[in-house]
């Protein structure tokens, strides 16, 4: 195989034995890399029901068959587990030096089973794997944490660890790497914890096979090259992300108060051009030409790494207008390795459930200090922390009193920073997004409010979900490559095909890939299917508060509107019909099969009846 290596390890952390396994071409060409093997492999190893937590979880970290090697972007991997947050399928995108070394040491992909019976961590040195005590390491902080496996094996490593929010199991703890990355949103941070799993340490030295070196290199080199020029031209790494905060305050679609309010005259002052002024420095994953991520000083003198979503949740929706506020908060998170946006909003939904007199406390909008104290007491499960640890929908199923309504999340996972209350077409694609609210999958929102009516519930907006998620799903999550050079420098999608076949000598088309998102798409809806067999499609709705009259924008361009419960009914008829899904939002056996996918469909016929 060139592109891939063929190669994968197996390891059980229980009875500490490495297993150094192989795989063919056909599963590769079946699901060609990242999310495709993880949601593959997880279907066909986890019994239904596990416990997220328990050592029959499997946490699978995979490569695609483009990552490492010299092209734009290629730094990017993806972690994927049954999430604690949500108990469904959960994954993540890490930009990651592993990437690069763990190719580099001859493999596509980890599995990693079973638990430790003690902090442990695992170093990957080409053919050397060695399963070691992470004593000194436990209870650290991830910036301590990385250093000292930087003092120990040097800075070349590609390392992937938890904070303590992960050795604690807070449901939505992330995996950090690097100085600024993190991914996993949906907890897959607490199922290394669950494993007593605090790092993985990874050093390659072999070359990437891939079928045409030299073309390969040249076409690589050239992508980076026109990645940057793409970049000096539009100016987007000036603010990166956060360029888009002014933005979705001026359109009435920023996360302000738990989403109550849509935009505040206050936003201009977290926005990305005052970010940009305050910077310090700059981080990037590896082989990237158009490095996104700003650092600032925050209140105590820390580096803290910013994007848009970090200071959308933990800023405008916590009503807290001081970027040096927001940068302690930012830091925090990270060092904990607690996930920004479902920290954000389940300290939001936190202080609305107080401000609302569901529940007593004295956190209240725009109490940085409070916001601080709480963060460490939920990755130390202390006090009211360990409430919070839960993410919001599990606090509102025990606060009960109508608080699910703004409990802001879908299937679990907390929304991100995109204020929906009137935007049908992004409603949507949280709403449909294969981990829960995540806007990755089909960020529509920018497209819906430029090129389409508004206030429209056509069906042109569900083919525009579906055709971004199928884009984003089997391209870009797949072959691992950063989406940001498509969706900000407009970098054409051809180039990534161009550079999978000269990777791999196949000659996959565009449509190609696109049928095998489809394969996947439905085969993750089948894995949550099977957890949840009593499926309907209310498991694809937002939450209620955006339905409701009562609370729209009283000023503003959106004032008064609100989304329409039928008519969003009828977007996601339409969205099934696409996906060839029946009314429940069930894959049809028909459609299974087209994809390939009958062994999977007599699979899960065992929990639930196929149309
Ligand atoms: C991603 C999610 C995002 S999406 C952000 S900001 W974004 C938050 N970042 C966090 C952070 O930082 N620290 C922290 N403790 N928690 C955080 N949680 C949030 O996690 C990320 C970039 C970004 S920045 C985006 S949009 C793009 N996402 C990509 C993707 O999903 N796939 C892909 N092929 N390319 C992508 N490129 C961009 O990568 P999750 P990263 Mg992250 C500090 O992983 O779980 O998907 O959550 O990966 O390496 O940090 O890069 O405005
Ligand atoms: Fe990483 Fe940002 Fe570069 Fe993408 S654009 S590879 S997220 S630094």
């Amino acid at each position: 195989m060139k592109g891939w290596t063929g190669n994968f390890l197996r390891i059980n952390l229980t009875n500490q034995e490495v297993k150094k396994e192989k795989y063919g071409q056909e599963f590769a060409k079946k699901w060609i890399g990242g999310r495709g093997y993880a949601i593959k492999i997880l279907w066909d190893e986890l019994e239904p029901g596990i416990n997220p937590l328990g050592p029959e979880n499997k946490l699978v970290v995979a490569l695609g068959p483009i990552s490492g090697i010299t092209a734009p972007n290629t730094g990017k991997l993806q972690v994927a587990a049954k999430s604690p947050l949500t108990g469904g399928f959960g994954d993540g995108n890490i930009g990651s030096k592993v990437a690069v070394q763990l190719k580099k040491a001859g493999y596509d992909f980890l599995i990693i089973e079973g638990k430790a019976d003690k902090p442990t961590y695992i170093y990957i040195n080409d053919d050397y794997v060695e399963l070691l005590s992470a004593k000194e390491t436990w209870g650290k902080g991830t910036f301590d944490t990385l250093e000292w496996f930087y003092n120990k094996y040097g800075r070349n490593v590609g390392i992937l660890t938890i904070g303590q929010a992960g050795e604690n199991k807070v449901l939505y703890s992330v995996i950090r790497s690097m100085e600024g990355r993190a991914g996993g949103r949906p907890g897959m941070g607490a199922v290394m914890g669950s494993k007593n799993l605090k790092a993985i340490v990874v050093k390659g030295t072999k070359d990437i096979p891939v079928a045409e070196p030299e073309e390969m290199k040249k076409i690589g080199i050239n992508g980076l090259k026109k990645v940057k020029k793409l970049d000096k031209e539009t100016g987007w790494s000036k603010q990166g992300t956060t360029g888009i905060l002014a933005w979705c305050n001026e359109v009435a679609a920023l996360p302000v108060r738990n989403m109550r309010k849509t935009s505040s005259k206050e936003a201009w002052k977290i926005d990305g051009e005052r970010l940009n002024k305050k910077r310090v420095a700059t981080y990037g994953c590896p082989n990237c030409t158009m490095p996104c991520g700003i650092a600032i000083l925050d209140r105590e003198g820390h580096q803290a790494e910013m994007d848009y979503e970090n200071i959308g949740m933990l800023g405008s929706n916590l009503e807290i207008f001081d970027l040096d506020q927001v940068a302690s908060l930012n830091y925090i998170c990270d060092d904990y390795g607690l996930d920004t946006i479902s920290a954000g909003a389940s300290l939001s939904f936190y202080a609305d459930a107080i401000d609302q007199g569901a529940i007593k406390g004295d956190f209240k909008f725009g109490d940085a200090e409070k916001a601080k104290e709480l963060l460490r007491k939920i990755a130390h499960r202390k006090g009211e922390g360990d409430f919070i640890a839960q993410g919001s929908k599990k606090m509102a199923e025990k606060i009960g009193q109508g608080s699910e309504a703004y409990a802001m999340q879908v299937k679990g996972l907390e929304m991100s920073a995109y204020n929906c209350k009137f935007v049908p077409g992004m409603a949507l694609a949280f709403g449909t997004s294969s981990i829960g609210a995540h806007h990755k999958e089909a960020w529509i929102i920018y497209y819906e409010l430029n090129k389409t009516a508004r206030d429209s519930y056509g069906k042109e907006k569900a083919e525009e979900v579906v055709r971004l998620q199928k884009i984003r799903m089997g391209l870009f999550e797949c072959l691992i490559a950063c989406r940001l050079p498509w969706v900000e420098l407009g970098l054409n999608l051809d180039y990534y095909v161009e550079y999978f076949n000269k990777a791999t000598g196949l000659s996959y088309t565009m449509q190609d890939f696109l049928e095998v998102s489809d394969r996947i798409y439905s085969l993750v809806r089948a894995f949550w299917v099977r957890e949840f067999p009593d499926w309907s499609r209310e498991r694809d709705f937002p939450p209620k508060i955006w339905f409701d009259p009562s609370n729209a924008d009283e000023e503003g361009i959106i004032a008064g509107k609100i989304l329409e419960y039928d008519k969003y009914e009828q977007l996601l008829t339409y969205y099934y019909e696409l996906r060839r899904w029946d009314e429940r939002g069930i894959p049809k056996k028909q459609t299974l099969k087209e994809l390939k996918l009958e062994e999977e469909a007599d699979k899960l016929e065992k929990y639930v009846s196929l149309k």
